[in-house]
C-alpha cells in the first residue's frame, strides 16, 4: 500500500484563521488522515505557518513588533485554534524556524539554476522612497487602466477582473503611506515555467484527473504561461544563495517559493525528532514514485501554486521528489451570505465562540456544509438544526436512551443475546431499518458532506430499529427478548462510535467509553458496514461506563442573538 503524505496549506502567520480557512484546508485533511489511520494506512500529516513575505513585514510594522516575534505570536495563536478543533498534525512547524528550511529552499534554488530552469532579468519596478522599499504588486493602488476604477490593485482590478502590471496603474500610490512610488530598475530570478511545462509538467498535468475546478483553471493557465519572479528585494526572508546572487544584494526568495518547501522541511524536522533523520525520504523521494501518494488540501485561491508552480519546482530540482496525486481544493466558504472579512468585522471570533459552543459539533457542522463543489456558507440557523436535529436527536438521544435503560434495568451490564433472537434481530437491524453506507468511502473520494450525511443516516437506522423493536414495552412482558433487542442496539452503537471517530474524535471516545471500552476508539480499526454473522463483538455481560449526554441542544434565542451580534459588529 502506498504511503500517504497529507499536507494542509500553510496559514500566514499574520492574523487569526476563521472557519473559512478551517473547512478549506485543515478539517477535511484531519478527517481524511484519521480515516486512513483507522484503515491501517501509513500516513504523515504536515503543516505549519507561512512566515515570510510582505504581508508579514507590513503586519509586524503595524503591530510595532519585529518579524520574528510577530510570527511567533500568530503561530501560537493559530496552533491554539487547531488544538481547540482537534486538528492534529504530525508536525506543525513554521518556515522561519524549521531548522532545515532555509538551506533546503536555497538548495531548490541552486538545483533549479543548475538544471537551467532559472532566468535572471533586470526590469523596472515601483519603489516607495518614503517606505524605502520596492512595492509588491498588492501594495500598489491606483486607477485601473482598463475600466477606470479608482481602487485597482497592482496585481488586478477588483472591478473588471483584469490582471495588471503595477507599472500600468494610473496614478499609482503606495498602499501603506499613500506617497507616489517611482520606477527603479532591479534584477530578479524567474522560474522558467514555459520550459518546465514543456519538459514534463504539461504532460503530467494532462495525464491526471483533477477536480473540475482545478482542471479547467490550470489547463487555461498552462496555455499561455509566463516565467514568474521568485525573488524579492526585502530583508525578511531567505537570502538567495551567495554564489548565485554575486553582486546583487538584498535579494530574498519570494514567499511562495519557500512556503511549499515547508512541506518537505517540516517532515525533515519530524524525522530528526523521531531519531530517524532520513525517514522523510521514504515519503518525498521513494525509489518507486508510486510508493507515495501526496495529497495537498488547499483552498481554491492556492490552486496555481499547488498544481503548477510547486510541481514544477519539484520536478525541476531533479532529485526524485514525488508530484501530487490529488489536490482536493475547496471552493470558498462564506458567513451568512457574505465573505468572511476580519477587518470589516464579518467574522465569528473564535475565542468567545469556543467558550460557548462545542468544538466537535462545530467540526461536524463545518463538514456537513463544506464548499466542495460550489461556494457555501456558515449559517447560524443551519448550525442549530445540525446540532439539535442531527447530532443531539439522532445520535445523542439514541445513545443515552439505550444506555440509561440498560443502566437502570440491567444493572449497568450489557444484556445477553438469546440465540433464538439472533437471526431475527440481525435482520431487523441490518436489513429492515434502512440503508447503511460507509462514510469512509465518501471521505476517500473527498466528499465530506456525503460522509457526514452517511454518518447521520447510519445513526437513523438504529433509531428506526429501536422504534420497531420497542424494548421499553418488552420490559414488562419479555425481559429476555428485551435484553436481546438492547444487546443488538449496543452492538450497533459500537459501530457508530468507530464511524464517528474521524469526524468527532472526542465524542466518539466518550460514546466508546460509555459502552464500557477503555482503549482509544481510533485504535480499534475502521469498521466496514456490518454484515450478519460476523458483525457482533458479543458484548453481552460487559459493564457500561458512566452514562452522560453527548450533545447539548442550541437554543433558538441564543442563535438569533449571534446573528444580531454579527450584523451589529459589521463595519464596511
Ligand atoms: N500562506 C496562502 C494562504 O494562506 C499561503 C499558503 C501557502 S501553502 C504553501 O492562502
Ligand atoms: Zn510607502
Amino acid at each position: 500500500m502506498p504511503r500517504k503524505l497529507v499536507t494542509s496549506a500553510l496559514p500566514y502567520a499574520n492574523g487569526p484563521i476563521h472557519f473559512g480557512h478551517v473547512i478549506g484546508a485543515y478539517l477535511p485533511a484531519d478527517v481524511y488522515v484519521r480515516t486512513l489511520r483507522m484503515q491501517g494506512e501509513e500516513v504523515r500529516f504536515v503543516c505549519g505557518t507561512d512566515e515570510h513575505g510582505v504581508a508579514i513585514t507590513i503586519g509586524a510594522e503595524a503591530a510595532g513588533m519585529d518579524c520574528a516575534e510577530y510570527v511567533a505570536k500568530w503561530h501560537d495563536e493559530i496552533r491554539g485554534t487547531f488544538d481547540h478543533l482537534g486538528i492534529e498534525f504530525d508536525i506543525f512547524s513554521g518556515t522561519s524556524k524549521s531548522p532545515s528550511h532555509a538551506e533546503l529552499s536555497r538548495d531548490f534554488f541552486r538545483a533549479l539554476d543548475s538544471n537551467g530552469f532559472l532566468i535572471k532579468e533586470t526590469s523596472q519596478q515601483l519603489f516607495c522612497v518614503a517606505c524605502d522599499r520596492f512595492l509588491a504588486d498588492r501594495y500598489v493602488v491606483g486607477t485601473c487602466p482598463k475600466c477606470g476604477h479608482d481602487k485597482a490593485r497592482g496585481d488586478e482590478c477588483p472591478k473588471c477582473g483584469e490582471w495588471l502590471d503595477p507599472l500600468d496603474i494610473v496614478q499609482p500610490a503606495c498602499k501603506v503611506c499613500s506617497n507616489t512610488p517611482e520606477p527603479r530598475s532591479t534584477t530578479h530570478w524567474y522560474l522558467d515555467l514555459p520550459k518546465l511545462r514543456d519538459a514534463h509538467i504539461g504532460d503530467w498535468f494532462q495525464s491526471k484527473s483533477w477536480k473540475p475546478n482545478v482542471q479547467a483553471f490550470v489547463a487555461g493557465l498552462l496555455k499561455d504561461i509566463d516565467k514568474r519572479p521568485i525573488t524579492r528585494d526585502m530583508k525578511w526572508g531567505i537570502p538567495v544563495p551567495e554564489e548565485i546572487a554575486g553582486d546583487e544584494e538584498g535579494k530574498v526568495l519570494y514567499v511562495w517559493f519557500d512556503a511549499p518547501i515547508g512541506y518537505i522541511s517540516f517532515l525533515q524536522e519530524w524525522s530528526v525528532a523521531q531519531g530517524t533523520p532520513d525517514a522523510w525520504k521514504d515519503w518525498w523521494c521513494p525509489k518507486n514514485p508510486d510508493d507515495t501518494e501526496l495529497v495537498h488540501f488547499i483552498g481554491k485561491d492556492n490552486i496555481p501554486f499547488h498544481c503548477l508552480v510547486f510541481p514544477s519546482m519539484l520536478h525541476g530540482a531533479g532529485k526524485g521528489y514525488v508530484l501530487p496525486t490529488a489536490v482536493p481544493a475547496m471552493e470558498f466558504y462564506n458567513l451568512q451570505g457574505a465573505k468572511f472579512n476580519t477587518s470589516e468585522g464579518w467574522v465569528i471570533p473564535l475565542e468567545p465562540f469556543f467558550e460557548t459552543y462545542d468544538a466537535e459539533s462545530t467540526r461536524f457542522y463545518l463538514l456537513s456544509s463544506a464548499p466542495e463543489t460550489s461556494d457555501s456558507d456558515w449559517r447560524w440557523e443551519d448550525f442549530q438544526t445540525c446540532v439539535n436535529a442531527g447530532l443531539a436527536d439522532t445520535i445523542g438521544n439514541l445513545a443515552t436512551r439505550v444506555l440509561r435503560f440498560i443502566d437502570k434495568h440491567f444493572d449497568g451490564h450489557i444484556p445477553a443475546l438469546q440465540e433464538e433472537h439472533r437471526a431475527e434481530l440481525d435482520g431487523a437491524m441490518l436489513q429492515d431499518s434502512g440503508p447503511m453506507e460507509d462514510p469512509a468511502d465518501s471521505v476517500l473520494r473527498f466528499r465530506f458532506r456525503e460522509a457526514s450525511s452517511r454518518l447521520l443516516a447510519n445513526a437513523a437506522v438504529a433509531n428506526v430499529y429501536i422504534d420497531t423493536t420497542a424494548p421499553w414495552a418488552l420490559r414488562k412482558t419479555d425481559m429476555e427478548r428485551c435484553g436481546s433487542v438492547l444487546n443488538t442496539a449496543v452492538e450497533y452503537l459500537h459501530f457508530l462510535a468507530r464511524w464517528m471517530a474521524p469526524f468527532m474524535p472526542k465524542k466518539a471516545q466518550a460514546l466508546w467509553e460509555m459502552l464500557g471500552e477503555s482503549s482509544p476508539v481510533a485504535e480499534s480499526g475502521w469498521p466496514e458496514l456490518p454484515k450478519a454473522d460476523t458483525w457482533r463483538k458479543d458484548l453481552g455481560g460487559q459493564k457500561l461506563g458512566d452514562i452522560h449526554g453527548l450533545f447539548d441542544k442550541l437554543d433558538a434565542k441564543a442563535i438569533a442573538t449571534e446573528i444580531e451580534k454579527l450584523r451589529a459588529g459589521h463595519v464596511t
